[in-house]
């Protein structure tokens, strides 16, 4: 086998965000970019010779062109085997499975998540240790260090691998294993949940709709529910992967999966909706007339995971990201479990989990997931709740309202101001920033402010500080409003606003989310000056 040295020249001009290098596919098809990154991955690890290493995507267009050149850079950096999913696929969630289950060192993940695909639309690459989760920020760091130095990389001279047929292929001197990418996952759900049950349901009569929105859980969700649990055909919606994802937004939230949300608002919804994003890590929960925040998701499904076989010892604790409403700590509280805040990204997990000190992780962007992976799981989260409507016979809106009545509701929104002018973007949080000790003890709009930082993270395990990961405001009365950058956006800055307010177990639990936020949307208006320093009359996206 023949081993190219080709040299080239470095190419990040900037950090990669929450999760990997995520850019436009034109900014990935430039020459060497993909190698570049690829290589300077390798260039951060040490000790993977002769060791596996894990690769697939989520089928998005340039997957199978990136993929090629990763397995032909592995083979050239000497990795022993690439275990990569029929043609190409793996669900995120997936990916972190295979990656645990067959002990490989590692892990290339090739998504942009939830950004759309297609030739004008976003690609990305994330590199999963060997736990399963993303590359702590110790590795990601040290990656981004070498891309601005890279000035070679190693790529052998071999031919593509037909990653279509099952089986056992070479590149190089490397061997690379082509295998279903659901076997392995759907084995594992069944040691989760109780299936005998969730098959009974769906055989008594119970309808969902699960909308895979043309992306990876497609194939997943249509073996799982309907071929293993028996759902009627027609259960999974959009269920073929596309690479650009039917033209659409592969976002599994109230703008993008409308169409689901609508028919589970009305007269003849099913009894059950879900949804997942373009890698299969998030999920949307939907009960009949019932949208389930996913921060409620997270609090209910940590109060009844001994009900699935899986967790039917108990949870050992829950982490929630910083942004994600507090329900869940009422839960935790109640349990007398821990509860740990952690930054925006699944990431920050991962020390918690492999600790064993938290069992269920939850963020308010749609990810839920366990100890059972090291990713957030979309499909685990709509099976968990499965599992719960089958034990417990009652409907998503009857669950929701025991929950808050009997840990009180945390009124919950998230407002994204998406594309906006980065220099605009960076000023309004540098100021607010600098101006917060000034706001402690003050009373806003008749709320008084207990605390207001940028929050730093303190990593209980491995003893790393995260700073200047999103400002808090918090009030006495448990309210909270929380500012923050995206680390996802390709284009400009988006500027998320999350708001939230806690009203007790014998509190009104009626009223309507935004009318019932509005009083802490004014004051974070009056504070930031959002609108008028973005030149934005209204939130691009409102969850
Ligand atoms: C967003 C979400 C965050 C999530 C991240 C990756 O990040 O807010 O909770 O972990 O996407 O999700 P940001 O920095 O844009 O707010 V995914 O589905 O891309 O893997
Ligand atoms: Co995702």
């Amino acid at each position: 086998m023949t081993i190219k040295t080709i040299s080239t020249t470095p190419f990040m001009d900037q950090k990669p965000g929450t999760s990997g290098l995520r850019k436009r596919v034109s900014v990935f098809m430039r020459r060497n970019y993909v190698e570049n990154f690829v290589q300077s991955v390798f260039d951060s690890l040490e000790g993977y010779q002769g060791k596996t290493l894990v690769i697939g995507g989520d089928g998005r267009y340039f997957n199978d062109v990136a993929i090629q050149k990763a397995i032909k850079i592995a083979s050239a950096n000497g990795f022993g085997a690439v275990l990569v999913g029929q043609g190409g696929l793996l669900s995120t969630p997936g990916a972190s499975h295979v990656i645990r289950r067959h002990h490989a060192f590692g892990g290339l993940v090739l998504s942009a998540s939830h950004n759309p695909g297609g030739p004008d639309g976003d690609f990305g690459i994330k590199y999963n240790v060997g736990n399963g989760g993303p590359a702590p920020e110790k590795i990601t760091e040290a990656i981004f260090a070498r891309s601005t130095v890279i000035d070679r990389y190693l790529i052998a001279d071999a031919p593509d691998v037909d990653l279509s047929r099952i089986g056992t292929h070479h590149s190089g001197g490397m061997v690379v294993e082509v295998i279903d990418p659901v076997d392995d996952y759907a084995e594992l759900m069944e040691t989760l949940f109780d299936f005998e049950k969730i098959r009974v349901m769906f055989a008594s009569g119970f309808r969902m709709r699960f909308d895979a929105m043309h992306a990876i859980t497609g194939p997943y969700a249509t073996r799982i529910l309907e071929e293993k649990l028996g759902a009627p055909k027609g259960t999974v919606m959009n269920g073929t992967p596309s690479p650009d994802f039917g033209g659409g937004h592969p976002d599994p939230n109230l703008v993008y999966a409308k169409d689901l949300y609508d028919l589970m608002m009305s007269a003849d919804a099913p009894d059950f909706g879900a949804a997942s994003d373009g890698d299969g890590d998030r999920n949307l929960i939907i009960g009949k007339g019932r949208f389930v925040t996913p921060s409620d998701s997270l609090a209910v499904l940590a109060a009844n995971a001994p009900l699935a076989p899986g967790y039917a010892t108990g949870i050992a604790g829950i982490a929630r990201s910083m942004p994600t409403s507090a329900a869940a700590d009422r839960v935790a509280e109640k349990l007398g479990i821990e509860m740990h805040e952690t930054p925006t990204g699944w990431k920050f997990f991962g020390n918690l989990l492999d600790a064993g000190r938290v069992t269920i992780c939850g963020e308010e962007s749609a990810g839920t997931g366990s100890n059972h992976v090291r990713e957030k799981d979309g499909l685990w989260a709509v099976l968990l709740w499965l599992n719960i409507l089958a034990s417990r016979q009652q409907s998503v809106d009857q669950i929701v309202r025991e929950h808050w009545a009997t840990y009180g509701r945390n009124y919950y929104t998230r407002h994204d101001y998406d594309e906006v002018d980065s220099a605009a973007a960076n000023s309004l949080v540098e100021d607010l920033r600098n101006r917060l000790p000034e706001f402690v003890g003050q009373e806003l709009a008749g709320r008084r402010v207990t605390y207001a930082d940028d929050f730093t993270y303190h990593d209980p395990i491995d003893g790393s500080t995260s700073a200047r990961q999103g400002i808090r405001i918090g009030f006495a009365d448990g309210s909270r409003i929380v500012l923050r950058l995206s680390g996802t956006g390709t284009v400009g800055a988006t500027l998320r606003l999350y708001l939230e307010r806690y009203e007790p177990a014998h509190g009104r639990h009626d009223l309507e989310t935004q009318a019932a936020l509005q009083p802490l949307i004014d004051i974070a208006e009056s504070i930031a000056a959002i609108q008028a320093r973005t030149g934005r009359s209204a939130p691009s996206v409102i969850t």
